[in-house]
């Protein structure tokens, strides 16, 4: 089970690797280790941009608007501020997915890989 997962997770992170990184400035694009996806909207849906590295501020665009978060690889922090400021929230590969009212839907204005994990 855990082998199936993080080789679906190892599967994903390879596709995702092959696309554009558009939107996101990324300061220090990173291996693989550190690889996810934030959406717009809750339950992974709306507009989707990929994570390859840190983004000290996602861009007037991004900013206050993710709502879910799938995180392939890496430990990443996401900042409430922009230049890495603020309270975070420290996650791990997974899915999560906040809604209206919930403490971090629509906050993050910065985010950075913390530590790959492979
Ligand atoms: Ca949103």
């Amino acid at each position: 089970m855990l082998n199936a997962l993080t080789l679906r997770r190892a599967f994903a992170a390879t596709l995702l690797s092959g696309l554009s990184v558009i939107g996101f400035h990324v300061e220090s694009a990173q291996a693989a280790g550190c690889s996810g996806r934030v959406y717009w909207d809750s339950h992974f849906r709306g507009e989707a941009q990929h994570l390859r590295g840190d983004a000290s501020y996602v861009g007037d665009r991004w900013n206050d608007q993710i709502s879910s978060i799938a995180i392939y690889s890496g430990v990443w922090r996401f900042y409430r501020d922009a230049e890495f400021r603020g309270d975070y929230l420290e996650l791990g590969p997974g899915n999560y997915s906040f809604h209206a009212g919930d403490a971090w839907n629509d906050q993050i204005s910065s985010l950075r890989c913390v530590r790959p994990t492979y």
